[in-house]
């Protein structure tokens, strides 16, 4: 059956029908997938058997692999998988839900991942959705005010930043000198699109590079509020073989908390080595 692609909703994201990556990929496909990509930042490839190297063989499709910072959350099997789960070993494999608020991954890092692929193992009953936001369509609408405002700024991204609000795991003095801070402009070019975007982590940005903690609030606090509004967002609901691929570049998302965490939720993760935004 030749691959199909059907778009999930008005903003972004497309389904993808009629893949098996656990068979040979053709060039021609791969070009397919990651045009797929390019078009609708999200994709998401049903009804996959996917075993960690399985998934790691896959994600290698799409460029070179990273191993995730955090050395316990890795599967040993396949160390460029790693695990999300909302029973967090290194949270004592206590409930909870993690990156539950909006966030572009890996920005604490020089070159953060280009794309994360994240492949459901076991999900709740109802919910546990993930939702995105277009943050192409962020910096399109943004007032123009606003936008000559950011236009030449840069953020300072933290691991453990003044501003975050989620839950994050303890690093090892190892972890932590892999992870100094960095600063990465906000509005940032895709190398592939040629398009801008409105590059934020309201998890990670610390403050605006060369401004006061006050002043940088106030602009941050400003530009979360016109970023979240629910114009610029796909909410994704999961079935048992999707995986799920995502444009770091250009996207934001986060784990939603709405569900009965009792039931476990677990998630294998891969990320794409990355680039330096600019
Ligand atoms: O669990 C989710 O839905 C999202 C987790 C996440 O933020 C990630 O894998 O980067
Ligand atoms: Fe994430």
């Amino acid at each position: 059956m030749p691959m199909q692609v059907k778009p999930l909703g008005e903003v972004m994201a497309a389904e993808i029908t009629g893949v098996d990556l656990c068979a040979p990929v053709s060039d021609a496909l791969k070009a397919s997938l990651k045009q797929a990509i390019a078009d609708h930042l999200v994709i998401c490839i049903r009804d996959q058997d996917l075993t960690p190297r399985e998934l790691a063989d896959a994600s290698r499709l799409f460029g070179p692999l990273k191993t995730f910072v955090l050395r316990e959350d890795r599967i040993d099997e396949a160390p460029e998988v790693s695990i999300v789960s909302n029973r967090p070993k290194l949270n004592d494999g206590k409930p909870l839900v993690q990156a539950k608020h909006w966030h572009t991954d890996d920005s604490y890092l020089a070159a953060p991942a280009t794309l994360t692929l994240l492949y459901a193992k076991t999900l709740p009953k109802d919910g546990g959705d993930t939702e995105f936001i277009n943050c192409y369509d962020v910096l399109d609408a943004l007032p123009a005010a606003m936008r000559s405002r950011v236009a030449n700024l840069r953020a300072v991204h933290k691991y453990l930043s003044r501003r975050n609000a989620s839950w994050v795991a303890e690093r090892s003095a190892e972890e932590e000198a892999e992870t100094p801070e960095v600063d990465h402009p906000m509005i940032r070019t895709h190398p592939l699109s040629g398009r801008q975007s409105l590059y934020i982590n309201p998890n990670r940005i610390d403050r605006i590079a060369g401004w006061s903690d006050a002043e940088s609030d106030a602009l941050l606090d400003e530009l979360y509020e016109f970023a979240f509004q629910p114009q610029f967002q796909y909410r994704h609901k999961w079935r048992y073989g999707d995986l799920v691929v995502w444009d770091n570049r250009c996207t934001m998302h986060r784990a939603n908390a709405d569900y009965d965490i009792d039931q476990p939720r677990v998630m294998h993760r891969v990320m794409l080595e990355g680039e330096i935004p600019r």
